[in-house]
């Protein structure tokens, strides 16, 4: 547990070096990747979000700390995923427009290919007219939207619409999610669902796919 602990307060400090030491000890003292994960490297984050909403961190802090997340989530990544890749549907992700945030959507995509599926990611900062081609290009069975900022979440209803008006809503199921996301919102845009978490996206995903 100790590791883990140290871990979090590494994301903090934006200490990569030592994530990358740590991430690998604990994978070694035999911690899983889901626990390195959420007791880790999210919590680390959480800690920097907190402090950054009380003005105790500011925006270089906080990118210094992505960073250093991210080094741990690469040494995770192969753990998470899977062989089954290509079996059981393909998921396109993005970041919406105007929205920089992609840490949980990629948490999101490591659960989701873990389980089996095919995840193409297009990015953050990302257009409706982007999404449309590579809804066109790929053919996905679902896409899913993340959005961290209230100002960026409006852009998912204009993607609902934008896929609407292309003809291929019948095509695609939609899910959304993000930390300003609420279920209402998926309702309200025409969405087909929203998870809170990687873990519940994963079970959406699965139940969206059960119904086509
Ligand atoms: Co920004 N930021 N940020 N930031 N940032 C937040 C989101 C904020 C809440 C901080 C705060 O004030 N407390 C606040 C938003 C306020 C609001 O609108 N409600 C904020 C702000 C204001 C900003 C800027 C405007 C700051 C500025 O410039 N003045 C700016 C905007 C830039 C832009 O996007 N245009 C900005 C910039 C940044 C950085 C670039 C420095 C950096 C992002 C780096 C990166 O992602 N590569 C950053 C970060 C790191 C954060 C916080 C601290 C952490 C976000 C995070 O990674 N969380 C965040 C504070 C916070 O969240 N506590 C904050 C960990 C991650 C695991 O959780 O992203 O929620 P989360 O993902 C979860 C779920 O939401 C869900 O599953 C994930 C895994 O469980 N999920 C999905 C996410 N996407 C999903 C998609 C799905 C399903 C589920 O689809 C199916």
């Amino acid at each position: 547990m100790r590791t883990l602990t140290e871990i979090a307060a590494s994301v903090e400090a934006g200490d990569s070096a030592k994530i990358k030491e740590l991430t690998r000890k604990a994978l070694s003292q035999g911690h899983c990747p889901e626990k390195i994960l959420d007791d880790g490297l999210v919590q680390g984050m959480s800690a920097v979000g907190e402090k950054f909403k009380s003005n105790e961190v500011f925006i270089p802090e906080v990118l210094i700390a992505s960073r250093a997340m991210n080094v741990g989530l690469e040494i995770l990544r192969p753990l998470f995923s899977s062989d089954r890749a290509h079996l059981r549907g393909r998921i396109i992700l993005a970041t919406v427009k105007g929205d920089l945030h992609d840490i949980g959507k990629k948490i999101v995509g490591m659960m989701l290919e873990g389980a089996g599926y095919e995840v193409i990611d297009l990015g953050i900062d990302v257009s409706m007219g982007n999404i449309v081609r590579a809804i066109k290009t790929n053919r996905p069975s679902v896409l899913g939207l993340s959005a961290l900022l209230t100002t960026t979440m409006s852009y998912m209803r204009e993607v609902v619409e934008a896929v609407e008006h292309a003809g291929l809503r019948r095509r695609v199921r939609i899910a959304i999610g993000g930390a300003p996301v609420t279920r209402s919102y998926a309702d309200e845009i025409g969405a087909d669902g929203y998870a809170p978490d990687a873990a519940s996206a994963l079970e959406l995903v699965k139940r969206l796919l059960s119904k086509v």
